[in-house]
């Protein structure tokens, strides 16, 4: 399964059309990819041919699920694949030329500092858990209603009353609150599917950054669908990964040639050690990963 990825890296290395993209760094980008894998038995998407750090795109996913849309728990947990976007807005417009790690460090010790610069915006979490709702409030005017819908709460609901559905969707692209996000979602579709007892769920993502957001994407993807299976009684079948501008960055060759250049090697598997009550209670420690030896992890600097 993992040469399908290898073999995406390559297309797009050596046929993707080249442009300057909305960063600056510039990009090789094919149109419309799919990648399938089979999770039956634990197996995940987890790549082997270099380290994934499967323990922080887990702790992203959780945070996701907790609706919270700043990056101080992040920060606090020492993952910082977020902290890059506020960094850069705080530089911008204060001019000061903090040091990442200094000012994550802030962000962590400084509750009114993080609540000023530590915030994306109505981001996924938001979205997921939490997507606003508005009411009519009399005179042609509308309001905020206080709790907005719970995506996902409604889609545990609907795989466990309503398997057959064809609308067991959670939905990032709140068209409406664009503007307003420090990025739009990139990983802004899922949909889940279930046949016989098996729960098959579908990535759809609009923009994809293969060398280093794609490993953390389908890992976050499988254990969406291994949660969801877990919490409705299903086992879990496949996971269908789909890319609109699927690209790599010009500045990751380093990355893609030392890559290519390896082999793929056993086959990682997931173990979750204890069912929580709900969707909402899992903890890092719940998730044990069995027989990966990945080779060693390959660095590359993030577009923001
Ligand atoms: N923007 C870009 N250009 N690429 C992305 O992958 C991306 N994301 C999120 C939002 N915008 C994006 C952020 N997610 C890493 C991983 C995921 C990210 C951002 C960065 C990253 O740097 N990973 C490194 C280091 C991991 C670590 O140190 O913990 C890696 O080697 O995997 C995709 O959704």
């Amino acid at each position: 399964p993992e040469w399908q990825y290898l073999d995406l890296m390559r297309r797009i290395w050596e046929h993707g059309d080249e442009r300057v993209d909305r960063t600056g760094v510039g990009t090789r980008s094919v149109f419309g990819a799919q990648l399938r894998f089979d999770l039956s038995g634990g197996r995940m998407p987890l790549l082997t041919t270099k380290r994934v750090y499967w323990k922080t795109a887990t702790r992203e996913f959780l945070w996701f699920l907790t609706g919270d849309t700043n990056i101080r728990a992040l920060c606090a947990q020492g993952v910082e694949i977020w902290t890059d976007w506020p960094l850069d807005r705080y530089r911008r417009e204060t001019g000061d030329p903090i040091e990442r790690a200094d000012f994550s460090r802030r962000i962590v010790e400084d509750a009114d500092f993080a609540a000023r610069w530590g915030d994306l915006g109505p981001v996924y979490g938001r979205q997921w858990v939490d997507w606003p709702v508005y009411e009519p409030a009399g005179e042609g005017l509308f309001r905020q209603r206080a709790g907005g819908v719970n995506q996902v709460a409604q889609v545990v609901e609907s795989l466990r009353n309503n398997p057959g559905s064809r609308r067991h969707i959670v939905e990032g692209w709140n068209v409406a609150e664009l503007d307003a996000m420090a990025l739009p979602p990139c990983h802004k579709t899922y949909q889940f599917h279930v046949a016989g007892n098996r729960l098959n769920g579908l990535l759809y993502q609009r923009s994809c950054d293969v060398a280093l957001g794609l490993p953390f994407n389908l890992w976050g993807a499988a254990l969406f669908i291994r949660m969801l299976a877990q919490q409705c009684d299903l086992e879990p079948g496949e996971l269908v990964w789909m890319g609109g501008d699927t690209h790599l960055y010009l500045n990751h060759a380093d990355l893609v040639e030392q890559q290519l250049a390896r082999t793929p090697s056993g086959a990682p598997r997931l173990e979750l050690i204890r069912r929580p009550d709900s969707i909402f209670d899992y903890a890092i420690s719940d998730f044990v990963v069995h027989g990966y030896e990945p080779q060693k992890a390959l660095s590359a600097p993030v577009a923001v």
